[in-house]
């Protein structure tokens, strides 16, 4: 009889498979506990000469990403008219590059690019607790 053992060895085999899989899913989700369940991904697409939606808000948590869907480099700098503040600046992102962040406090972030903000290139993201 050593087809069922070989079977029932590799049922058990993919049951592991399945259980260790579902840990894994399970320990991704509950990264920080009471919150990370529910986090959500934003996208904000970078264009000429603007950034879409110019005002997201998320809750805390949440991952906002910046794509360059332009054609021209760009950044996305955190601060109000061209003066940073420090929380986050990117180097000029090319046609298809990106860069994330994630928003752990409430508050409401305003952020331009270098280049453009004298064209209007600026954004806001607005922060609620969750
Ligand atoms: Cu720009």
């Amino acid at each position: 009889m050593r087809i069922p053992r070989i079977a029932g060895l590799l049922s058990a085999v993919a049951l592991s498979v399945v259980m260790i899989g579902c840990t894994h899913s399970v320990r991704y989700e509950s990264g920080s506990p009471g919150q990370a369940a529910g986090n959500a991904r934003h996208q904000v697409a970078m264009l000429e000469f603007h950034f879409q939606p110019e005002s997201l808000n998320v809750f805390t948590g949440d991952t906002v990403t910046w794509v360059n869907k332009g054609n021209l480099p760009h950044t996305t700098t955190s601060g109000v008219d061209g003066k940073p503040d420090g929380l986050w600046d990117t180097k000029h992102l090319a046609r298809g590059e990106s860069f994330s962040y994630v928003f752990s406090q409430p508050g409401t972030y305003r952020y331009f690019c270098r280049p453009h903000h004298g064209l209007g290139m600026k954004g806001v993201v607005v922060v609620t607790n969750r």
